[in-house]
């Protein structure tokens, strides 16, 4: 049975194509910098933007019926595994993700949906055997489910954190038994409303726990996927707890996780946070704490979550700059968290989709690797901060100076001189790699 009998599979036909159903500029086996463009981006499908979602919003019911949706229920979940499996060998991506709530339906009690995932899972393994696409992270859904209206980590309620925790612990056993390579914990509603019902340090105190017995249960059963942050700054509630990279990156040095986690960075929560993608991208980096990336953008003119297939170019090429001066993602990849429109709501417009986001991170790659490759960026900025490379400036960053010396300094300068930070000469710079990186191909 075939879930997408119009669309054959995805091959790179090169810039020139009409073909709405090939990559112009994604081809996997092609070389950059010395590795594969499919080694490098490690793109991976989202199962539930792309096999679970109906494209639902407040203000209408869903307008994508899938061919899956035909069945219910558990035969639903297992039509969509083998549509699944499907879609990622047409589209050509070396790995998927999921929540355990988009895999399998739960049950009426937590070890009904336990058994339902056990099903399911051991489909999904099945499936892997004989495919290319491996499971990119894990996570469990502890946000839909009215249970965890005032959260699940961060609940005031220790039943709801207990069931959290079950659910969790059967996430990493997923992702052991799949073998996944990294296992996401995005906080869903660990943040709160108001502070008037808040008791903000007994709710941060009980995630660091939390977190921590998540840690020991993967080691106790020898799951070695990297554990990764996904921060947001609100959506669901109006302050969550692993606002951005920054907030995150203190939390987990306060509750000593910092060797246990890196962070999953989407580009929407980026821009929520009132940052640019490549700003959490390169605060990651410089920590040393970039692990994956949720690929989307926002939509400028509106301020919540809308998930978009990731277009734009400028964007792009300035995420696979951190990408690629990070040495890569190591075990992380490019997910796409991403949903079509709600008007695109056709089976094939989720290949269109994907598509789009391959075609706009390649040349977000090969431009990013020429930027780097003529030293464009790297030689403005060293150029920017040469005052520290002799003199004061060297004795400063030496750490062989104290404010007496400094004042002394200060009182012998007759006159301080600034150069220009020539932004609009980069900008214009970024332009022409980005318009010439194909044209002379
Ligand atoms: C929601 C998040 C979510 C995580 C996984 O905004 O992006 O989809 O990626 O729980
Ligand atoms: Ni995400
Ligand atoms: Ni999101």
């Amino acid at each position: 049975m075939s879930y997408f009998s119009n669309v054959n599979k995805i091959n790179y036909e090169g810039s020139k194509s009409s073909n709405p159903l090939a990559f112009k500029f994604y081809n996997p086996e092609e070389k950059v910098g010395g590795k594969t463009m499919e080694e490098i981006l490690r793109f991976g499908v989202a199962y539930w933007h792309t096999f679970t979602e109906d494209l639902s919003d407040p203000f209408g019911t869903g307008t994508a019926i899938r061919p899956w949706d035909k069945y219910h229920g558990m035969d639903r979940a297992k039509a969509r595994v083998e549509a699944a499996f499907e879609f990622f060998e047409k589209l050509n991506v070396p790995y998927f993700c999921f929540h355990d709530v988009d895999i399998a339906p739960e049950g009426d009690t937590l070890k009904e949906s336990n058994e339902n995932l056990d099903t399911i899972v051991a489909m999904i393994k099945d499936y892997m055997k004989d495919s290319k696409t491996k499971l990119l992270w894990n996570t469990v859904n502890n946000f839909s489910h009215p249970r965890f209206v005032h959260g699940a980590g961060s609940s005031n309620n220790a039943d709801v954190f207990a069931y959290a925790a079950a659910k969790v612990k059967k996430g990493l056993e997923v992702g052991k038994e799949l073998g996944a390579e990294n296992y996401v914990f995005w906080g869903g509603r660990e943040g709160y409303e108001t502070l008037l019902n808040t008791d903000m340090k007994l709710e941060m105190d009980n995630l660091g726990r939390f977190f921590h017995m998540a840690k020991d249960y993967a080691n106790e059963i020898g799951f070695n996927a990297q554990f990764l942050i996904e921060p947001k700054p609100k959506e669901p509630t109006s302050h969550q707890y692993d606002f951005d990279v920054a907030s995150g990156f203190a939390f987990l040095q306060n509750y000593d996780l910092q060797g246990v986690f890196k962070f999953n960075i989407e580009a929407n929560h980026a821009t929520l946070a009132g940052h640019t993608f490549e700003h959490e991208l390169h605060y990651a980096r410089i920590n040393g704490m970039l692990g994956s990336v949720d690929a989307n953008q926002g939509h400028p003119l509106l301020g919540w979550d809308t998930d978009e297939f990731p277009t734009d170019l400028y964007s792009t090429t300035l995420a696979m700059y951190e990408i690629l001066k990070n040495g890569g993602l190591g075990s992380g990849g490019l997910n796409f968290d991403a949903k079509v429109r709600r008007e695109s709501f056709t089976p094939e417009d989720l290949f269109h989709a994907h598509i789009a986001g391959m075609d706009s991170f390649a040349v977000g790659l090969k431009v990013a690797q020429r930027l780097i490759d003529d030293n464009v960026l790297d030689g403005v900025v060293e150029d920017r901060y040469k005052s520290f490379k002799n003199g004061i400036g060297l004795e400063i960053v030496q750490g062989n100076t104290d404010f007496h010396k400094l004042e002394e300094y200060a009182l012998g300068l007759t006159e301080i001189k600034n150069e220009s930070g020539k932004l609009e000469r980069i900008k214009a710079a970024i332009n022409q790699y980005l318009l010439t990186t194909f044209t002379e191909e």
